[in-house]
């Protein structure tokens, strides 16, 4: 019996494809059924087969409100030089052991900075002497990277620290004034990102801003099966959370968005705004708007300020106008109340 030339290449081929799959299914199917148990944040018992959850975890949790993260700026510890110079001290450590439940039954391995995804809202004013003082509590290295302008030392990328209580202080002049990210800058750097080393710089201008009702939203994903694609979408990391609790803001009043993409693997990100129109700023250098738009379109680590106020009291969405990532947790609402009418507790105060 002969075999044809191609008859012989098939049965190589398949030969090779199923010696392949021999090597590989045990290492995957090991991964798998090797379920693991851990107690989460609220008390619940959990048991994974270890598709969710990074392997080189150690078992320790995280509480994270994105309602408080919302408005919540660190200016550090403040004093003065004798000339006058204004300097804002500040801590930040890092881990990488966290373990976050991002979305229910959904559990994360989050690297922090000061135990949240995204790390503090560092604030300061044009021309302050900032010393961050970084202690990498994790396993591996980490940096600082940020944003903006400072000696090439102080640049968060050639300087590695050692985890298990590695440290480095990074001095330098905050400016120019906006919105900046701050990251981790060590390779590989998208799993650094990814698992949550980010967070957001906000340097004000000397004569500052008109008064707001502030916040800051960083656009983040979540890859929670390590296939660098992003399974999960948010505003402040947790999927549908300012959908299921509204962002509550009043009329005519100005309202103030620090916005920073830090979407990974997927190029764009943007911003759509409902029943209004915002002001932007990109990366908010400068004090007057390009844009009056309620769209923008960013790209990994595009930031910039937005401001509006609302006419009309109700519920208003905002969200990616990519719609996949809107269906995948990247929506909210603003409930807007009218600010002639006083909360039950504002009239307590009567
Ligand atoms: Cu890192």
């Amino acid at each position: 019996m002969k075999f044809s030339r191609s008859t012989i290449m098939f049965l190589l081929l398949s030969l090779v494809v199923v010696f392949s799959a021999i090597a590989i299914f045990p290492i995957f199917s090991d991964a798998e059924s090797e379920p693991k148990t851990f107690v989460t944040h609220s008390g619940a018992v959990v048991r994974t087969t270890g598709e969710v959850i990074d392997p080189l975890y150690t078992v320790s949790t995280v509480e994270f409100d994105p309602m408080e993260y919302l408005r919540e700026f660190n200016y550090g510890k403040v004093s003065q030089l004798s000339d006058g110079t204004t300097v804002r001290e500040y801590t930040i450590i890092a881990e990488d052991d966290k373990i976050m439940e991002v979305s229910p039954g959904v559990f994360y391995n989050v690297w922090t900075f000061n135990g949240t995804v995204p790390g503090p809202t560092i604030r300061a004013t044009e021309g302050d002497l900032l010393k961050i003082t970084f202690i990498n509590n994790g396993s591996k290295e980490h940096t600082m990277h940020f944003h903006g302008i400072h000696p090439a030392g102080m640049d968060g990328v050639f300087e590695p620290v050692g985890g298990n209580g590695g440290r480095f202080v990074y001095e330098f002049e905050a400016g120019p004034v906006g919105v900046h990210p701050y990251h981790c800058h060590v390779m590989p750097l998208e799993e650094h990102i990814v698992h949550g080393l980010y967070g957001v710089f906000i340097v004000d201008p000397k004569e500052e801003r008109p008064q707001a009702d502030e916040m800051v939203m960083v656009l983040n994903g979540l890859d929670t099966d390590f296939d660098t694609e992003n399974n999960f979408y948010a505003a402040n990391t947790i999927p549908f959370y300012y959908q299921h609790h509204p962002i509550q803001i009043h009329t005519d009043e100005l309202i103030r968005v620090y916005v920073v993409n830090m979407v990974e693997f997927d190029p764009i990100n943007n911003f759509h705004l409902h029943g209004n129109l915002y002001k932007y700023y990109p990366t908010g250098t400068d004090l007057v708007p390009s844009f009056y738009t309620d769209m923008v379109t960013m790209s990994q680590t595009e930031r910039g300020i937005m401001e509006f106020e609302y006419d009309f009291p109700g519920k208003y969405l905002f969200h990616a106008h990519k719609v996949e990532f809107s269906e995948k947790g990247w929506i909210g609402i603003f409930l807007v109340s009218d600010s002639t009418e006083k909360t039950p507790e504002e009239s307590s105060y009567e």
